[in-house]
């Protein structure tokens, strides 16, 4: 393309954390066309081309303008051709057509309504696709064998494919909060994930746990969990015990991104706030979920007042705890951008436990995001500039 005077030029850097990208921005027809690209490759297990379609789609993220030309995208980092022939046939045309015929596959259709299911990942769902099996109700007519996680994401399916709104995430934060207080006081909670980036609403809520003084946080996950079930306010529970110190690669290399500290993954039972009868929701209104409540066990609307909400709950000692942060706020891409940009650029190894640096040997101190960026040599993004 021929450079032209007349179209502002914007340049962007080549890694995702050394951008900003609000949570809102100018080009979602482009991004949500390249993001079901990037997801149709998670399905068929195709991580390289996934990443590539998701790093073209956070350029666009990050740009301050509507694209509106091919022309406008010059100079810009991470768009390959095929990202570059599906931007381009969307501006020409209004659609692309591998997008369009994506999203119209059966494989495509099943793979998402199967992964869909918490606990079930890519690689169970195609098998289930290849079996015929299209959507949950499938899993349970044909007497799929499913793990305790499994038969929780069928059992609650609906509820956890409804978002998680701000408000509740707030409530469940309160309940963590009194937990973790109960069984701990002077320990803290602090919300990360997608809703420390501003986002109004997410799939899970995530939370990080620590205690001022270094140690004091051991073990206090099973008395947290203890606490909550006590209380009838988990519908499932898998704790996993910190093995960070006894792992038999030790502390020096953390190897991948999988961390090791002690960590729950759970499902809340979450009170509805009580509502009239006028106010409440329209059937079907908020509900993306095609399969019935009653065949899944759910019971009928109705008669529930509570909402099943997923919720990671991670403990982490002090010293940890701004790589921890760091961590968990996200977005993914972002996670994995910082990642690379250590390794690649820094010699460096990043961890949510830690920061390597495998020039001088040693390990660089951290007690704020801020401090960890600098040893990076990047300019500070606030949680909020995360979602690459
Ligand atoms: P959402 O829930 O609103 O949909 O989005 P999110 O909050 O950004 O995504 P998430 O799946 O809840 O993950 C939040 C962050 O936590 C993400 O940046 C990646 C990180 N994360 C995991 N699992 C693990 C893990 O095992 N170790 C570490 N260090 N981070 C993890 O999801
Ligand atoms: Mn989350
Ligand atoms: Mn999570």
């Amino acid at each position: 393309v021929e450079p032209s005077p007349t179209v502002p030029v914007f340049t962007l850097n080549a890694y995702g954390c050394q951008r900003r990208t609000p949570l809102l921005h100018h080009n979602n027809v482009l991004t949500d066309a390249l993001l079901v690209l990037a997801e149709n490759a998670e399905f068929n297990e195709d991580e390289g081309r996934s990443v590539a379609f998701k790093r073209a789609a956070s350029v666009l993220k990050a740009l301050p303008h509507t694209v509106r030309g091919m022309e406008e995208l010059q100079g810009l980092p991470c768009l390959g051709g095929h990202s570059q022939r599906v931007i381009k046939e969307i501006l020409e045309e209004g659609k692309s057509r591998e997008v369009e015929a994506t999203l119209q596959s059966q494989q495509f259709q099943a793979m998402k309504a199967l992964t869909g299911i918490f606990g079930v990942g890519v690689k169970t769902a195609d098998r289930w696709f290849r079996e015929g099996l299209r959507q949950p109700s499938d899993v349970v007519d044909t007497g799929q064998k499913l793990n305790h996680t499994q038969e929780a994401g069928i059992r609650y399916y609906e509820d956890l494919n409804t978002p998680v709104t701000r408000a509740e995430a707030d409530a469940i934060g309160q309940i963590v909060e009194e937990a973790v207080q109960a069984v701990l006081p002077g320990a803290t909670i602090t919300l990360t994930g997608g809703f420390r980036r501003g986002k109004p609403t997410g799939h899970d809520v995530d939370f990080l746990i620590t205690h001022p003084e270094e140690g004091k946080e051991e073990n206090l996950m099973p008395k947290v969990v203890s606490w909550l079930d006590d209380r009838g306010l988990l519908l499932y529970q898998k704790t996993t015990r910190n093995s960070y110190l006894e792992a038999k690669d030790g502390p020096a290399r953390p190897p991948h991104n999988m961390d090791r500290f002690e960590r729950c993954f759970s499902i809340f039972r979450l009170d509805r706030p009580h509502r009239r009868p006028e106010q409440q929701p329209q059937a079907g209104g908020e509900c993306q979920a095609q399969v019935g409540g009653t065949l899944l066990g759910q019971g009928s609307e109705e008669s529930r007042d509570w909402k099943a909400v997923r919720v990671d709950l991670v403990v982490t000692p002090a010293s940890q705890f701004a790589f921890a942060l760091l961590g968990w706020t996200g977005s993914q891409l972002f996670e994995r951008e910082l990642r690379r940009w250590a390794v690649h650029e820094k010699h460096m190894s990043l961890s949510s436990h830690a920061l390597y640096d495998s020039t001088q040997n040693r390990y660089l101190r951290g007690s704020t995001e801020e401090e960890i960026f600098t040893h990076l040599g990047l300019e500070f993004v606030p949680p909020s500039e995360r979602n690459a």
